[in-house]
Formats: C-alpha cells, structure tokens, sequence
C-alpha cells in the first residue's frame, strides 16, 4: 500500500513501520536528509573550501558514533571561536528583553557547569551530562538535518540529536540550516527545564509508529512551537522561546517588529503551515502560556490513530507497545 501524505489509511500490526523499541535502537535511526557534509549550493560555505573539509570531520564524529559512547571533543579553531563570540554576545543582549523566563532560568547553571561564555564553545558532552542529571535528556551528535521521524523517535528516548560544527562566518546572524550556536543556544535552555521536557517527549512518543502524513503535522507543530513558537506574557508583550529565534539574531529582531505575523497556535490549522528552511518565516505562533502549548499538543497528539498505544518505561529506557486490540 502506497503511503498517503494527507491521510492515514486505516492500518493493523501486520504493517506497524519499523520504530525504536529501546535506546541503543536509536543507532539505527540516522537519516541525514540533507547538508551533512555534502552542502547545498545556497548554503553560504558551500563555495569554501577549508569550510568544507571541516565540515567532514564533524560528519565523521556524528557517523561513528554509537550510544553510549561519550561525546568526542572538538577543539573550536580561533575563527570559529570568534563565530561563536559574536553570536553569543549579541543574543545574550536581546534575551534580557526578549526570551521567556523560562529560558533565562537555568542561564546560571549553562555558565556554571558547561562553559557557556562569549570566548568559549561548550562541549556537547559536558551540556549532555549537565541535562542528563536535571531533565534525563541526553544529547546524540547529528551530520545535519535528519528526517522528520528520526528526529522525533530521539525525543521519545529523551535523546537530543545536535550538531557540532557551527555557522560559517560570513554570516554569524543567520544560518540556513541547524549549527551548534542553535542547538546551545536555542535548544539547550529550555532541555533543562523538567516541564518542556515532557512536552518535548510527548511529541517523540506520538511520533513512534506514526503514519507518514502525521509525522508531517507533529513535525510542522513541532517546528511552530519548539523552533518558532512565542508565549504571551501578562503584560500583553510577546516572548519568545523557539529555539529558531533564539539563535538568530536577525530573525529574532525581525519576528519581534513584525507584530502582524504573530499569530495564536491551533494545532489543526498550524500543522497546515509552510516550515520554511532557508529563510524568515511566514508566520509565528504563540501560546498564553507555556502549559497551554503543551495541552493544545496532548490533544492533538491524542486524536493521532494509531492501532497500538506506546508507554516509555524509563527503568530500561525503552517503549512498550500497548495493543488497542
Ligand atoms: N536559522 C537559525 C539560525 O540562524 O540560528 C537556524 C535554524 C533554526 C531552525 C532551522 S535552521
Ligand atoms: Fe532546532
């Protein structure tokens, strides 16, 4: 039977897809859909060479690794530190006016325990052991971006699957594609935070198992949320916690003056909406709260057919498919 991309086609066991049953099964599950180390044309150090060759030893990092292994090291090269340098400082600036509180909470810890500071890249493994002691999540090094689906089973097992190599320098303000800058910065924050979290799980579990066309809306709500999403603050102002805007500076600044492209999150029509990859967004979506977003998502997660239900026993980090039958 032909998978159909805007609906699912009613399905029993016979042809449950293949998903991660337990952790180390997440080995398995490394689609790279494009970047890598073979970038595409637009991206802007697909014509550096140096750029390039570096790029494949992160790729090789990524390709060899296998869970359970500790994180390797990088040593960040001078240019690339500075890169880093320029991003951090002046995001750090516009976070004191513009991301959620949430997000600046646990700032003090990021500097404490894992290095954050404008003249140094934190090492994925110590940001790994750091979330790993507060929310359980653990981080996996990716090549570039994975599938829709891939993605989703890592959060399932509260893996976080992140690059390591960072933007190209020509342009610290926005990059097309996900670098370390985004992960650390953007994602990094609110992974520690134990409430979005669960919420970033939840969507990992409703992914597992799921026909190709729900993959497609949990991925789009994902991306409107996580990666782009704004809360309303009691004061009426817009803050912002996706992790998209958080890392760029350019397309923070524009999200935040563009008032009439912020629009009210509803599961049935955002999941509707273009992801744009390689540019600004059409349109932001924000919630009242944080606990909101995460109910809106419970439910429409709940309303995903699905022939068997999944329960994640975290004694042996792995899931139990529950038969509906
Ligand atoms: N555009 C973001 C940045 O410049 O930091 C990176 C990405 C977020 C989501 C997809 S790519
Ligand atoms: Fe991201």
């Amino acid at each position: 039977r032909a998978p159909s991309l805007s609906a699912c086609s009613s399905f029993d066991f016979g042809d449950m897809v293949w998903f991660p049953r337990k952790i180390s099964d997440i080995d398995q599950a490394q689609n790279v859909l494009m970047y890598g180390s073979d970038l595409d044309a637009d991206h802007p150090g697909f014509k550096d060479p140096i750029y390039r060759k570096r790029r494949e030893q992160f790729s090789a990092i990524a390709n060899n690794f296998k869970h359970g292994n500790p994180i390797p090291r990088v040593q960040y090269t001078p240019e690339e530190v500075k890169t880093w340098g320029t991003v951090f400082l002046e995001l750090h600036r516009l976070y004191q006016l513009h991301a959620v509180p949430e997000y600046m909470e646990n700032w003090p810890e990021l500097v404490k325990f894992c290095g954050y500071r404008e003249d140094n890249v934190p090492q994925l493994q110590d940001v790994s052991s750091y979330l790993k002691r507060k929310t359980g999540f653990q981080l996996r090094p990716v090549a570039g971006y994975l599938s829709p689906r891939d993605f989703l089973s890592g959060l399932a097992f509260r893996v976080f699957h992140c690059t390591q190599y960072i933007r190209h320098s020509s342009d610290p303000f926005y990059t097309p594609e996900p670098d370390c800058c985004h992960e650390l910065l953007g994602h990094m924050p609110l992974l520690a935070n134990s409430s979005f979290a669960q919420f970033s799980q939840e969507i990992g579990l409703a992914s597992l198992g799921a026909c190709d066309a729900d993959i497609e809306k949990l991925a789009t709500l994902y991306f409107f949320t996580v990666e782009f999403g704004l809360c309303k603050q009691s004061d009426n102002s817009f803050k912002v916690y996706g992790a998209g805007l958080l890392s760029s500076v350019a397309e923070l600044q524009h999200a935040i003056t563009a008032q009439d492209k912020i629009k009210k999150f509803d599961p049935e029509l955002t999941c509707k909406e273009e992801c744009i990859i390689t540019s600004y967004q059409n349109a932001y979506y924000y919630t009242d709260s944080f606990e909101e977003a995460k109910e809106q998502m419970r439910s429409f997660a709940d309303s995903i057919q699905r022939p068997f239900g999944v329960r994640y026993n975290p004694y042996t980090s792995s899931v139990e498919v529950l038969s509906n039958a």
